[in-house]
Formats: C-alpha cells, structure tokens, sequence
C-alpha cells in the first residue's frame, strides 16, 4: 500500500509539518481558504520511523508537504511553503489573489515575491550561514532582509493591507516573516507596519495557524 493510500479521506487536506515559520504559512493559507485540514505532526530533525514514507511524499525531508485528496482517485502532493500558499490562494481567488483585476492581482504577485524573495530568501539563507559559523556573511543577508521589511512601511501607509485595501496571499508572506523577527524591528520608525501587523495577527486564520502544529 502507498503512503497516499493510508489517509482516509476524511478531511480534503492534509499538512505535514511542525511549528515553525514556514508551516504557519502554509496552514495561514488553508485557513484564509477555508480548506479543511487536519494537521500530522512531523519533526525533520527527529523523524523517528515514520522518515523513509515521509520521504515517500517529500525526497527532501524538510517541512511542510500538503496532501490534496479532494480527488479521490488523484492525490496531489506539494512541497514548498510558498507553493502551497499560492495553492490556497488559487482555491479563493477573488479573496486571495484579488483575480478578476488584472492590475491588482499583478499588484498582489509583485508584493508576494517582494516578501518571498527579499526578505524570506535572504533570512533563510542568513540564519544558515550563521550555523555554519559564517557571523559575517550571515548579518550581510539578514541585514537586507530587515531592511527590505523596514521599507515595506511604504506598502503599509498607502493601503490597509500589503498589497492594497483587501488581504491577501501577500500579507500571508509578510506576516509570517515578520513575526520572526519582530523583535528586532525599529518598530517606532515603523508606525504603519506596526498598525498593518498588530491589525494582521488578531485575524482568527493566524492565531490558528500559529496553534496549528502544538500537541
Ligand atoms: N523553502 C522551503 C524550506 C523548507 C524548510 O527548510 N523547512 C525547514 C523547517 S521550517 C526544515 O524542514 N528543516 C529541516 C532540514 O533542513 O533538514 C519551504 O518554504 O517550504
């Protein structure tokens, strides 16, 4: 039998993962979609016995990896936080991706990447170097990373939320990365942001997300 062939149906989706910032975003966007879900617990630093089926679904072994089963006989799986973002987000199009505005969906894409690719990337990167002893290297990127945060107050003071007046899969991205490092921020050269991010974290699909993976 198939690790795919193991789940029973029961819930559309399943998300692998532990508590950390790259699996609240993933389980963020599931909520914001209103995908049912139902949470497995997985540690890739203590995979235990369960690693080589985990391994099955993800070669990597890293965190998260979502399970589509809503076609029963077609599972679906996908790996990467920020796919499976832009996944949810193309299950509620109109609230997620603002579709049916062309300008405003670019507007959306544009502020995701920022986030992804600006200050995800760099952060990641940075707090890899600096397990590897590099301290030099590691505060070069993570200084980018905070500075493309401190000037994403410009997205904050012309619109309620990251990429416009309505959320977004945008302010997913950004809200996670954010809590991260939250108290490393200048946040009283950041009053926008500030009210953008106090405004964020009180949504009901956050403050799930960030239990999602305890117990
Ligand atoms: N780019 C991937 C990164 C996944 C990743 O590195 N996940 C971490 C936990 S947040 C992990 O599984 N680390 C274990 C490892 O690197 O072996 C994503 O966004 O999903």
């Amino acid at each position: 039998m198939s690790v795919l062939e193991e789940f029973d149906h029961s819930s559309p989706f399943v998300l692998y993962g532990m508590k950390t910032g790259n699996c609240i975003r993933a389980a963020m966007a599931l909520e914001e979609a209103e995908l049912p879900y139902v949470v497995r617990h997985y540690d890739p630093r203590a995979p235990g016995e369960g690693e080589v089926e985990y391994r099955r679904l993800n070669p990597t072994g890293k965190v998260p990896t979502l399970i589509d089963l809503s076609q029963r006989d077609d599972p679906f799986v996908l790996t990467q936080s920020n796919a499976i973002v832009l996944y949810a987000g193309s299950k509620a199009p109109e609230k997620l991706l603002h579709a049916g505005d062309a300008r405003a969906q670019a507007r959306v894409l544009e502020r995701f990447t920022y986030f992804v690719t600006d200050v995800i990337v760099p952060n990641h990167a940075g707090f890899f170097l600096k397990l590897q002893g590099d301290a030099v290297a590691a505060k070069v990127l993570s200084d980018r990373s905070m500075a493309a945060i401190e000037d994403a107050e410009r997205f904050a003071s012309a619109s309620t939320f990251i990429a416009g007046d309505a959320f977004s899969i945008a302010d997913i991205a950004a809200v996670t990365i954010v809590s991260a490092v939250a108290d490393e921020l200048p946040w009283d050269r950041l009053p926008a942001l500030s009210r953008w991010f106090s405004q964020v974290r009180t949504r009901p699909a956050f403050v799930r997300s960030t239990s999602a993976f305890d117990g």
